[in-house]
């Protein structure tokens, strides 16, 4: 079954909207895999960020994903993926819709709230980069209400 990186941003965990995030995947169907609140370090950050190093605004997104903690969570489904990058919303908050997280809870590009993996292929590099450790295991029959 796929899965996806999702990160609660250091502004979102701040304002207090880590449960109604946590919410609208839960009601979505999808199951959590892994989840932990913890303050990132720098390299970390940046290695988490790697393909954007080039850019001009590379420096000031490193820090503010390490100036406070983060809910760092994978979530499991089919097509989660896809999915995860609809329930979050476009990048840039003036762009993305009403209903979907960043539509209704950012302003400011650089203050979005949240992080999705935005292909397969990476989320399989952002889970193993944030949760070496391995994911959680769930029992397949639990899943029979939703597929
Ligand atoms: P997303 O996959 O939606 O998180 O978007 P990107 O990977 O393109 O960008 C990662 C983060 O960089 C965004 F969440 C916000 C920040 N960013 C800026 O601050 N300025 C930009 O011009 C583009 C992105």
């Amino acid at each position: 079954m796929e899965q996806t990186y999702i990160m609660i941003k250091p502004d979102g965990v701040q304002r207090g909207l880590v449960g109604e995030i946590i919410g609208r995947f839960e009601q979505k169907g999808f199951i959590l895999k892994g989840m932990k609140l913890i303050t990132v370090n720098k390299s970390l950050a940046e290695k988490h960020y790697a393909d954007l190093s080039a850019k001009p605004f590379f420096h000031k997104l490193v820090d503010y994903i390490i100036s406070g903690p983060v809910v760092a969570m994978v979530w499991e489904g089919k097509n989660v993926v896809t999915t995860g990058r609809k329930i979050i919303g476009a990048t840039n908050p003036c762009e993305s819709a009403p209903g979907t997280i960043r539509g209704d809870f950012a302003i400011d590009m650089g203050r979005n709230v949240i992080h999705g993996s935005d292909a397969v292929e990476s989320a399989k590099k952002e889970i193993a980069l944030w949760f070496p450790e391995g994911l959680a295991e769930w029992q397949s029959s639990l899943r029979s209400w939703v597929y």
